[in-house]
């Protein structure tokens, strides 16, 4: 799930409150959570983060150097982040999954999910 489509959601959710409980429970049923990673001063951060199968990690680059987070397995890629942008990623498969910068091999950073 995107930032733009939790503002729009948001945004119907103020509009009747029958949309409201619809979204809640149908978020509550899925028992996905959000993570942020924030990339700034060409770090990540939190460096290592836990997650849960099925829940979503988005990464935002707030440096003026575009960044990536690509898995050492190539299992994921945000692809070129410019400065602002972000890419939000869905992990399904448990497992550890190492990540750096494309750009900037010296950022590190883990994901590991549980299943
Ligand atoms: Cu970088």
């Amino acid at each position: 799930m995107t930032d733009m489509t939790r503002r729009a959601f948001g945004a119907l959710a103020f509009a009747t409150t029958a949309a409201t409980l619809t979204g809640a429970s149908a978020f509550a049923a899925g028992h996905s959570v959000e993570h942020t990673v924030t990339i700034q001063g060409h770090s990540f951060s939190p460096k290592n983060l836990t997650v849960n199968a099925g829940d979503t990690v988005t990464f935002v680059n707030q440096d003026g150097a575009p960044h990536t987070a690509t898995a050492n397995s190539k299992a994921f890629d945000t692809g070129r982040l410019r400065k602002g942008s972000k890419a939000t990623l869905k992990f399904s498969t448990a497992g550890r999954y190492p990540y750096f910068c494309e750009f900037h091999p010296g950022m590190k950073g883990s994901i590991t999910v549980q299943g």
